[in-house]
């Protein structure tokens, strides 16, 4: 058989193999998903690309167990029902919007998550720290992304601002719309390499797409997006190949991040007050009012910003709540797990 593209180049690692016994890998085929449709996956292979009908019974695993864009698949293409989803290194995932908190899983094996904001009133702390929480959370590389700033005097201000949220996380300010943009983000777009782009609407993910991608693909902003019922028309997730070698997914706009369960994304994005944190009198001080707060003794003393403390509190109250949600989530789906099995083995039971 003829090799299309390498596993490597897809994005392999070989600790992904470890999953797998000889005899799945002499015996089956592993493929990417490179596109998720509510009926089929898009799978790609070192031999072919090609649509895979998604059998029923995954509606019916909770959502963080389906395939999602960017997930390893193993499987027999002749033989239905042996479709097998491999473990997953990063998993980016949000609570979708709506009432009840429902699992939104955006992207798996992502490296990198290039968040995007612009040089103008888009450019929002808590946002921002919102998605590098999540990055941090998925176990992903962060960088943040700033465009239009060839329509900004103060992109340097921006950078600046960006740069103070999270000294670790690279910061690049670039125009979206200039070739120039693949060499400053080529660090991250090596072959192989899996980026995926959050960001608002309108903040210019598309359009660095489709520069990255050295054509216009996709369409961006104006009469193109919007289709009959006026919606965007980014809604499809999937990943696109780069000229360089990297993979990309671009994602629809999002009005508002939800996090899950992301508190240890929360504390990685203030690592520096996690530490202080430590030096509080008591261990379960709440930071507000507490005797002995070190916390609030450094807002005191001007080293740190009282609006960073207030969001990171924020932030550890609604990834709290979030947890409780999602083990209380848990702890249905082990019930329903017990029912299944005592249901399945009294049924064995008569049939004996
Ligand atoms: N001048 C300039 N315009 C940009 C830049 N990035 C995006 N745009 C424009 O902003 C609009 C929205 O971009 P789009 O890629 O559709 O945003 P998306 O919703 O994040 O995908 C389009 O008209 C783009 O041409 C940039 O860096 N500089
Ligand atoms: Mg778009
Ligand atoms: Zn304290």
């Amino acid at each position: 058989m003829t090799t299309v593209i390498s596993l490597a180049d897809l994005g392999w690692r070989p600790l992904f193999q470890q999953a797998l016994t000889l005899e799945q890998l002499e015996s089956g085929v592993i493929a990417r998903v490179l596109g998720v449709d509510r009926d089929r996956l898009l799978l790609c292979s070192e031999q072919s690309q090609w649509h895979e009908p998604l059998e029923k019974r995954w509606h019916e695993v909770p959502i963080d167990e389906r395939p999602t864009v960017g997930d390893w698949v193993w499987l027999q293409p002749e033989v239905p029902g042996t479709l097998t989803l491999l473990p997953r290194q990063t998993l980016l995932q949000r609570v979708a919007s709506g009432t009840q908190p429902k699992p939104q899983l955006l992207a798996a094996n992502i490296d990198t998550l290039l968040i995007v904001s612009s040089c103008n009133a888009d450019f929002n702390p808590a946002r921002l720290e919102r998605y590098l929480a999540l990055a941090m959370e998925a176990g992903a590389m962060a960088v943040i992304v700033l465009t239009k700033a060839d329509l900004s005097s103060e992109a340097d201000d921006y950078r600046e601002a960006a740069q103070a949220l999270h000294a670790a996380t690279p910061v690049v300010v670039l125009n979206a719309l200039d070739h120039s943009a693949v060499d400053l983000l080529k660090p991250w777009l090596a072959p192989g390499q899996t980026v995926a782009i959050l960001g608002s609407s309108g903040v210019g993910k598309t359009t660095l797409t489709n520069t990255l991608l050295g054509e216009g693909r996709f369409s961006t902003a104006g009469i193109r997006e919007q289709d009959a019922k006026g919606r965007h028309t980014t809604t499809a997730r999937q990943m696109v190949h780069l000229p360089d070698g990297g993979w990309i997914v671009d994602t629809p706009g999002m009005r508002e991040l939800r996090l899950g369960d992301a508190s240890e994304g929360v504390d990685r994005v203030f690592d520096d007050i996690v530490d202080l944190a430590s030096h509080c009198r008591f261990a379960d001080c709440h930071h507000q009012g507490d005797k002995g707060c070190a916390l609030e003794a450094a807002v005191e003393k001007g080293t740190l910003d009282p609006d960073r403390l207030k969001r990171f509190l924020k932030l550890k109250r609604e990834t709290a709540n979030a947890q409780q949600t999602v083990w209380e989530r848990r702890q249905r789906y082990k019930a329903f797990g017990k029912m299944a099995r005592s249901v399945q083995n009294a049924k064995n039971e008569k049939k004996r």
